[in-house]
């Protein structure tokens, strides 16, 4: 074991520069080129790489500090102290070119196995590609597999792996190459005469990029300090050590993204564009569903075809829709919800006796169009309910029309048309309206202008079932009638047990614009109008 000092290289300047980030720390095992430290000038930042492998032993600077070439860094135990002189710049010593220089047959085991060449497969292309990361060097015993180079392209980031196991004994390129299929890349001396011959080339590892615009060239010198514009960009750094080139810094820093949160896909965890890109990707979705700008983190993706079968499904334009306004309502407004039950035993009589009428008309009479009626003069009665919030959180809308909007079920998803002036319309009209818009919302054919100026909803799952339910309030509206199925109840009168008809009511409202006293008063009236339509007419 010797102790190596590690001191800055020629950085280009005699000018100090600013130690932004100590990517290691005492007792760190690091290999050769990882990242030691980062400086960073006002108009460049750069990596400092390990010439050597080894193990600190003290650091000698902190971030924040001022250092110049020549200034020592850490102090490494090294394997022996035969390992690069110490005070040998990393920018003067990339391995690749010493290698590249060396006689192919340079002695670098005892093995007598035979030296074979290993060239770049077939990669897809006839084009060149660059070679962006030299992985190996002479000396290194390698396994089947292990990346031997990463190749880019535009489109594509590939590490070409070993055919074989073996000992290193020469490297015939450097990164900033640009090589095709069959240029030599190193060669290797086999761990054994019987192994697989070399030129059976494993195909090399492919990983799909964007076709985004190139980083620098200098940015993927893993190998010297790489330098990159860094102007005007503002200074967020990692909150902890990452393995990254100067461009992906840059990069981060100018997107603000802190490079802790990203996961590194290349060798040694070390953060490439791509894994950059997509984490800011999958950054910039997340707010579309939680909507609002709520920062409340989305529901993260999971593969269900682990746990069987699936299929992907687009959501229809509607459903979409509804989703985001739903999410947008729930998250903004303080609901609650008032459960109230109206006795509507003499009005179903009524509705009954409608029924001749009903026939020789043509339209049906449903217990809904009766609820819009008593809804519309509840709004008159409890002007409160028939505002909207402004966005200053100091005004409100008093409207004085009153439109109620019919929630339909429909095979594309849930559309609410609006009966405008309902208060002024029979029940008869008020009926017809609603089996028009349930027909023709159920084939697609309501205009969004028949979907507009609603001051309040009816939810009616009446038809369908259930006791009752929460809706979601239809903002701008500040509150939402939901009707479920009649019951017919045992009713005490004082005396005996009657059975009575009773329409299950639930009001949700936003607490903001209504307090639960007059949600009280408001379902107490409509129940009240239901019970006995005569005062509505008061
Ligand atoms: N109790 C018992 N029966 C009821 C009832 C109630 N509260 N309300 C309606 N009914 C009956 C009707 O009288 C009709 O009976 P008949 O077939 O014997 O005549 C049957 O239920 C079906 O009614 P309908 O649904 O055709 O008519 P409607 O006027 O009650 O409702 C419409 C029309 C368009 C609102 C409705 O079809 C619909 O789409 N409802 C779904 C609304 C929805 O999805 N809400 C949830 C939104 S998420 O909050």
């Amino acid at each position: 074991m010797a102790t190596e000092i590690i001191k800055v290289p020629d950085i280009g300047t005699s000018d100090k520069v600013t130690v932004v980030e100590v990517s290691v720390k005492v007792g760190d095992v690091i290999a050769e080129d990882d990242t030691l430290i980062v400086l960073e000038t006002d108009k460049a930042s750069m990596d400092v790489p390990a010439p050597m492998a080894g193990k600190v032993t003290k650091l000698k600077i902190a971030e924040g500090d001022e250092i110049g070439e020549g200034d020592e860094i850490l102090y490494l135990e090294v394997e022996s102290a035969s390992a690069a002189p110490a005070t040998t710049p990393a920018a003067e010593k990339p391995a690749e070119k010493e290698q590249a220089a060396q006689p192919e047959t340079k002695p670098a085991a005892t093995s007598s196995s035979a030296v074979k060449p290993v060239q770049v497969p077939d990669i897809g292309t006839s084009d060149a590609v660059e070679i962006i990361e030299v992985h190996v060097k002479v000396g290194d015993m390698i396994a089947a597999d292990d990346a031997i180079v990463t190749l880019e392209t535009d489109k594509a980031s590939m590490e070409v792996p070993a055919p074989e196991g073996g000992e290193v004994v020469s490297v015939k390129v450097n990164v900033g190459d640009s090589v095709s299929q069959g240029d030599l890349l190193i060669e290797i001396r086999g761990a054994s005469e019987g192994a697989a011959p070399v030129d059976e080339k494993p195909a090399p590892v492919a990983a799909v990029k964007d076709p985004e615009p190139e980083v620098p060239a200098a940015a993927k010198d893993v190998h010297a300090p790489s330098i990159v514009s860094s102007e005007g960009d503002e200074l967020i750094r990692p909150s902890k050590p990452v393995h990254a080139g100067p461009a992906v810094r840059l990069l981060a820093r100018e997107l603000g993204v802190d490079l802790a949160q990203v996961r590194g896909s290349g060798p040694r965890e070390r953060i490439l564009k791509e894994d950059l890109t997509a984490f800011v990707k999958k950054k910039m979705r997340e707010p579309e569903r939680v909507s609002a700008g709520a920062g409340i983190p989305a529901v993260p993706d999971q593969d269900f075809s682990k746990f069987g079968s699936v299929d992907i499904v687009e959501m229809g334009r509607i459903q979409q829709l509804t989703a985001a306004n739903m999410t947008r309502n729930w998250l903004n407004i303080p609901h609650v919800t008032q459960f109230d039950e109206a006795d509507v035993t003499e009005l179903e009589n009524f509705r009954n006796s409608l029924k001749p009428q009903m026939e020789k008309r043509g339209v049906k009479i449903s217990p809904l169009a009766f609820l819009v009626k008593a809804c519309a003069a509840a709004l008159h009665e409890f002007p409160n309910f028939n505002v909207s919030l402004m966005a200053d959180g100091k005004h409100m809308v008093q409207k004085h029309y009153v439109n109620i909007g019919i929630a339909v079920d429909t095979p594309n998803g849930l559309i609410v048309p609006v009966i405008k002036d309902a208060d002024k319309k029979s029940i008869w009209q008020i009926a017809e309206e609603i089996i028009d818009f349930a027909q023709r919302g159920r084939k697609g054919q309501i205009k969004s202008n028949e979907m507009q100026g609603g001051c309040f909803t009816i939810s009616s799952l009446g038809g369908l079932g259930g006791t009752a339910f929460t809706p979601i309030v239809n903002a701008p509206e500040v509150a939402i009638l939901g009707v479920s199925k009649n019951q017919v109840k045992p009713f005490w009168t004082g005396k005996e047990f009657v059975p009575r008809t009773f329409t299950p009511l639930s009001l949700s409202y936003d607490h903001r614009a209504v307090n639960g006293a007059d949600a009280a008063k408001f379902t107490t009236y409509v129940c009240e109008a239901l019970a006995d339509l005569r005062r509505i007419l008061l």
